[in-house]
């Protein structure tokens, strides 16, 4: 699963994933790997595994992770090919969530390509160009399965989702916007159209505005137009993020005391992120391991236990699993058991966030 960093050029994409990249480089638990120059992994950070690796002193901890991408290259013109255009488009392709930089910072250094701050232009600018790219594969799809549509059964109601695709993008809409009915949604997800991904916005602010913990009017825009649409918008200075990730833990406590933030906003990114994909985190606890291990919100005990090993999918017999909340209130996996806080589950049983987990079974 990953998270693909986009927004107009000079926003400070790469700020921030820089940031990202030097918070995962710092973090020694988790082997941090760049696999591309534009691509890094980050642990989700997490205090329930602060606390269960206290009480189980294990011997290794580790974190779920999260991927993020820095796409580069959206312009105005994108989807008609122009600068990085198509390149950028089949990278977006391939992520599952969309983290939308917007500039909301004021440096007259740093040129704008529109000319001027403006957060709401911005946004529709780069959801414009994934709308026209998305009515490109509806259009080329309609054409192909319309043809068929007289004699089948399927095709006819595949152009029907399709023609309804396609009044919504007329309409400016993304289809993450549109309703459909499960059947119609195991079809539209096929089609793997830009517009359907999950988007987050990031107010990049400047770090006076940061620190004076005032609110400036480009936020205050982009928010009200998030709301809107149900998306949800995290305020940032990049330019402090890259400075925080760069620093000893020591140094960095130092410098968030100073400007006043209980933790680097990067930790917040990550957290929506992981919520954004949908995942949730079950864990395995014991002294050789504590284990964060993600899931997709939904998934079912065996495919839970499948993650760890097929065999335990496979020889799934049951899951005893004690919910983080009961874990806390017992104090250790063993006085759960004894205060009966611990439940046997079956094979029907949907995994919850924060399940620590001992899956039984055979082979
Ligand atoms: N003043 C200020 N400059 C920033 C901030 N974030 C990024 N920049 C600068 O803006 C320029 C473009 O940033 P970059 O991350 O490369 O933008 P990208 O094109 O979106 O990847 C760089 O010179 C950054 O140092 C910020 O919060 N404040
Ligand atoms: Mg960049």
């Amino acid at each position: 699963m990953e998270i693909g960093i986009v927004g107009l050029p000079n926003v400070g994409k790469s700020t921030l994933f820089n940031a990202i990249t030097k918070a995962g480089a710092e973090c020694a638990n988790y082997p941090f790997c760049t696999i591309e120059p534009n691509v890094g992994i980050v642990s989700v950070p997490d205090e329930r595994l602060d606390f269960l690796s206290k009480i189980e002193k294990p011997q290794k901890v580790i974190p779920a992770t999260i991927k993020f991408v820095d796409i580069a290259g959206l312009t105005k013109g994108a989807s008609k090919g122009e600068g990085l255009g198509n390149k950028f488009l089949s990278h977006i392709r391939e992520v599952d969530a969309i983290l939308n930089v917007v500039r909301c910072f004021e440096d007259s250094n740093i040129v704008h390509v529109e000319g001027s701050i403006d957060p709401i232009r911005d946004v529709e600018i780069i959801t414009l160009e994934l709308i026209l790219a998305d009515m490109e594969v509806i259009e080329r799809r309609l054409q192909k399965t319309s043809k068929l549509a007289r004699n089948d059964k399927k095709a006819a109601f595949e152009v029907e989702v399709l023609e309804k695709i396609k009044k919504g993008l007329d309409e400016g809409k993304p289809v993450r916007a549109l309703q459909f009915t499960e059947e119609e949604k195991s079809f539209v997800s096929q089609l793997m159209l830009l517009t359907s991904k999950p988007v987050m916005y990031v107010a990049n602010i400047s770090e006076e505005d940061l620190i004076s913990g005032e609110e400036n009017q480009y936020v205050k825009q982009l928010k009200e137009y998030a709301e809107k649409e149900n998306s949800q918008v995290l305020v940032i200075s990049a330019k402090i993020e890259e400075e925080l990730a760069s620093l000893s833990d020591e140094e960095r406590n130092e410098l968030l005391r100073e400007y006043g933030l209980a933790e680097p906003g990067l930790n917040n990114i990550i957290r929506h992120g992981y919520s954004l994909l949908g995942l949730i985190t079950f864990f395995t606890a014991g002294p050789k391991e504590v284990h964060a291990w993600t899931i997709k919100k939904g998934t079912k005990a065996p495919q839970a236990a499948g993650k760890i090993h097929s065999d335990f999918e496979k020889g799934f017999i049951r899951a005893e699993v004690i919910s983080y909340e009961d874990l806390v209130k017992a104090g250790s996996q063993a006085a759960a058991r004894e205060m009966g806080l611990m439940r046997l589950e079956g094979k029907d049983y949907v995994m919850q966030d924060g399940d620590v987990v001992v899956f039984r079974f055979n082979v």
